[in-house]
């Protein structure tokens, strides 16, 4: 029988193999909601008017204190204590005022008030029964063995040891795969373990989020935190900063990595300087990753994976495709609302996403790399220590998807450098030049799917809705499949 003192009032993970035990106690006692119920005694007691108020309207007015008034705040009752505890409220304190030296001390309170360890008192809020205060914690503490275990064959994104351009162009494009050999051979891969990355650029700033700390306080950070959701370092300088060469290494010698033969071909190198941002360097600690979203401007991606293994869950979008269980988007896609974080998505979404149509899932280990086909939606989550590249990169067969986004879609485009103006003009220009016979396909393919789109509406609209229905019930399609998803009616 488990002790239901600690039972949380919101949905846990359906796993024989979870049971009540594995939640560790928070750390100041605080328990879920529901345990209330059957208490004989409750800490809210003791906060006056403050009562009338949900305990997420009294975090929301915490957050306009500054630090010293959260501090005075705290000490007026144990309840308030346990709220000005709460780590989401000192992130943000410590992210606006950004010190430009500080010591990383295992929490956001911890390092903005600079108080060691052994300073921060231990108070006892075991009478306080709260799900706002308890769920982060429970989020940071789940196990996600239940998650990215025992995969339904019909999810498993398939592993294959390389393939040629050929076969990339002509059958893979449009899915996701996992390649085991290709990266094996980039020193990336033989020498970058977080230590090696800390001893050699330890002084250098990266950025993480909202801020750009030296790599050796993001180390410390990645190895002692209690974060729900983890600051992720995302950078997208990494390249220039750490002094790499990239390329084939019949070329560029000295080359740190280069791109698997199948990923080369990206036809957005004509735009030059002029591109948009293509590569970061990724680290992050367990737990940290990326929630649902699809790449930049229609463009695919690879992810190599350099250290600790990344499981992935995926899903093709086309107007006939719901997006993923608990993602949201506005009519014209321009708005994604995914308001769980990571662990909040798994433990709440995670079941229903696994036995939805299209679902694809993996874990890419390291030395292994993923392929994201343009349009997919993917969620993203690092299961040890992290440290990964990656690039996107136009392939032919998303031609016709990129001049559509550039040119329908351009209040969406993004990662241009302001200067940059008429991103879709300078493309067209740019394959003119280059490609002018790819260009000619494409444009005529994204013709003949508006006209597609066009006919299929006029077959609706003059009563022969029943064909058309009978098309659409193909079950789903890969992004900017045949059946001219995503191509606006002209
Ligand atoms: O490694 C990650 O967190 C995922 C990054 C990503 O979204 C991508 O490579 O497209
Ligand atoms: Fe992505």
């Amino acid at each position: 029988m488990p002790d239901i003192t600690t039972l949380p009032s919101y949905p846990l993970p359906q796993d024989e193999d979870l049971g009540v035990e594995v939640i560790p106690s928070h750390p100041l006692g605080v328990k879920p909601s529901g345990n209330a119920l059957l208490a004989t005694s409750n800490l809210r007691s003791a906060i006056g008017t403050w009562q009338l108020l949900p305990d997420e309207l009294i975090l929301m007015l915490l957050e306009c204190l500054d630090g010293a008034s959260l501090l005075a705040f705290g000490r007026t009752c144990k309840a308030f204590y346990a709220f000005t505890r709460a780590e989401e409220l000192w992130k943000s304190l410590f992210i606006r005022c950004s010190p430009e030296s500080f010591t990383w001390r295992g929490t956001w309170r911890s390092t903005y008030l600079n108080l060691p360890a052994s300073k921060v008192p231990v108070v006892d809020c075991s009478n306080l029964y709260s799900d706002v205060l308890y769920r982060p914690f429970n989020c940071a503490h789940i196990v996600m063995d239940p998650y990215v275990t025992k995969i339904p064959k019909r999810n498993q994104i398939p592993r294959l040891p390389d393939l040629s351009p050929e076969e990339f162009h002509e059958k893979w494009a449009d899915r996701p795969f996992i390649l085991t050999e290709p990266i094996k051979d980039w020193p990336v891969y033989k020498n970058w373990t977080v230590g090696h990355l800390l001893s050699k650029y330890g002084q250098e700033k990266f950025r993480a989020e909202a801020v750009d700390w030296v790599l050796r306080t993001y180390g410390d950070y990645m190895a002692d935190n209690v974060d729900e959701s983890p600051l992720y370092l995302f950078d997208r300088n990494f390249v220039s900063k750490m002094g790499l060469a990239v390329g084939p290494p019949s070329e560029t010698p000295d080359a740190a990595y280069w791109p698997p033969s199948c990923f080369a071909e990206d036809f957005f190198s004509v735009l030059g300087d002029e591109r948009p941002a293509r590569r970061w360097l990724i680290v992050g600690p367990e737990r940290s990753g990326s929630k649902f979203h699809k790449d930049p401007n229609a463009t695919s991606a690879w992810n190599a994976v350099l250290r600790g293994p990344k499981y992935w869950i995926m899903f093709p979008s086309g107007d006939k495709q719901d997006p993923p269980p608990g993602v949201f988007v506005s009519d014209d896609q321009s708005e994604v609302t995914s308001p769980l974080s990571i662990a909040e998505w798994l433990l709440t979404f995670h079941a229903e996403a696994r036995r939805t149509a299209g679902c694809m899932e993996g874990i890419c280990g390291e030395g292994e790399i993923l392929h994201v086909p343009s349009g997919w939606w993917h969620l993203v989550v690092n299961l040890e220590p992290s440290v990964a590249i990656t690039q996107n990169f136009m392939p032919r067969a998303h031609l016709c998807a990129a001049l559509d986004f550039l040119s329908n879609k351009s209040d969406q485009v993004s990662g241009f450098k302001k200067t940059v103006q008429n991103p879709y003009q300078k493309f067209i220009d740019g394959m003119q030049d280059a490609h002018p016979e790819l260009l000619q396909q494409a444009q005529e393919e994204l013709q003949r799917k508006a006209e597609g789109k066009k006919r299929k509406w006029d077959d609706i609209v003059h009563g022969k809705a029943q064909d058309a229905e009978e098309q659409d019930a193909g079950g789903f399609s890969f992004g900017f499949g045949d059946d001219g998803s995503d191509v606006e009616v002209p």
